[in-house]
């Protein structure tokens, strides 16, 4: 369907260009029938879902379902694909471990089989196309019960990840430059590690992982952002300290400034939770109304509301959806609107139940790097 839509992106930019455009609507196969999908216009033109052959963005307008199948489902690493033959596939436990382990998926598979559907998003996900996320059912192994198998030794303070995947990178001391081989690697407190309800996933949606989503075996980490969930899983490291790799200490952070009784105090964080975030996915034109479809997400704090803004309207509450209600899976919610001809801004937001309400991009106007960005999103569509 994503190739389809790339070709359908490519008839609408030619039909616009020769100026024959005139409904500014098509249709999509996952729709009812006679329901067409409203074009955003901060859409870009040329979009394509597939930009590299390890690289796929999610096109929220042709959402079909609340399980993102698995090859419209978005992908993204730093070292391309590594090739892992699941037939000799070892995970290795190593470390400040009782016992160090090796074990092959077959033993995996069979240390556990919980199911958990969760979505999430890379850091770096965005307007326009908040192409980097996505929602699936993860079938795998609790990360507590490959930890107490293995037994972390006392002085165990920090556990680390890493992925199959590796390349060359330079790390910089003061005025040195070292070139050095690295693995994809993340790290979490020992604390963290036992407690969340982290886990080894080897299927989504029913279905050994494929190449993309980090086959055989990825980390699944509920509710945080997506850099955390290393794919290729070959290793786990226990150690007492810190681990500082480039993908945990560098790649991965958030500098902003905070007003902090007066003062501005600026502060560098890493990326770990997900943060508050909606944003309106696809309108879409059934008869006279319209129908706007917006996605939520967060870590797992219950949502209090999503609401929808039209132009200098109010915020008016908009419905959720009742099959998108698993504690880490995204949230459908949904607004039927009487659209009148002309062009029009639609913004939604999201409040928790902690009262905590999405930022405006103004709010994070001193957040100076562009990891995190959970702001409100305006889109703007042109009814005929
Ligand atoms: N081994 C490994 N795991 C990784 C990465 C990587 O480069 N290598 N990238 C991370 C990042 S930044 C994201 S957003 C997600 C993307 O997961 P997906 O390709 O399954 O959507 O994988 C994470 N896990
Ligand atoms: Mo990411």
């Amino acid at each position: 369907m994503a190739y389809e839509t790339t070709r359908r992106d490519m008839l609408k930019t030619s039909l616009a260009a020769a100026g024959l455009l005139a409904v500014p609507e098509w249709a999509l196969p996952a729709l009812a029938q006679g329901e067409t999908v409203v074009p955003f216009a901060d859409w870009p033109d040329k979009f394509d879902p597939n930009p590299a052959p390890d690289r796929r963005l999610f096109d929220s307008r042709t959402i079909s379902g609340a399980i993102t199948p698995k090859d419209q489902f978005f992908t993204t690493q730093h070292y391309g694909h590594p090739v892992v033959d699941p037939a000799t596939y070892k995970l290795k436990v190593s470390g400040l471990v009782n016992s160090a382990l090796s074990l092959s998926l077959d033993e995996v598979r069979k240390m556990g089989n919980a199911e958990m559907i969760l979505g999430f998003e890379c850091s770096g996900n965005r307007r326009p196309l908040q192409g980097l996320i996505g929602n699936g059912r993860w079938t795998g192994v609790p990360l507590k019960t490959v930890l107490d198998k293995a037994g972390l030794k006392a002085n165990a303070r920090e556990i680390v990840f890493f992925g199959a995947d590796r390349g060359q990178e330079e790390v910089e001391f003061r005025a040195q430059k070292f070139n050095v081989e690295q693995q994809y690697g993340r790290s979490m407190p020992r604390d963290k590690a036992l407690t969340t309800e982290a886990f080894l996933a080897y299927a989504l949606n029913g279905e050994p992982l494929t190449r993309h989503q980090g086959s055989p075996l990825r980390l699944i980490v509920p509710g945080w952002y997506g850099a955390p969930n290393v794919k290729w899983l070959s290793e786990i490291h226990a150690q007492e300290d810190q681990y500082l790799g480039k993908f945990q200490a560098r790649w991965y952070r958030t500098l902003k400034g905070e007003m902090i009784d007066g003062e501005m105090k600026w502060v560098e964080s890493a990326i770990t939770h997900l943060q508050l975030k909606s944003f309106v996915a696809r309108v879409t034109k059934a008869g006279n109304q319209y129908k706007v479809l917006a996605v939520a997400l967060n870590d797992g704090t219950p949502l209090k509301t999503v609401e929808l803004k039209i132009d200098d309207g109010p915020w008016q509450a908009m419905t959720a959806d009742p099959s998108t209600n698993a504690k880490y899976g995204w949230k459908f919610y949904n607004y039927t609107w009487n659209g009148t001809a002309g062009e029009h801004t639609l913004v939604s937001r999201a409040t928790d139940a902690n009262g905590q309400v999405q930022p405006t991009e103004k709010d994070l106007e001193n957040k100076k790097t562009f990891l995190e960005d959970n702001s409100q999103q305006p889109r703007k569509l042109t009814l005929a």
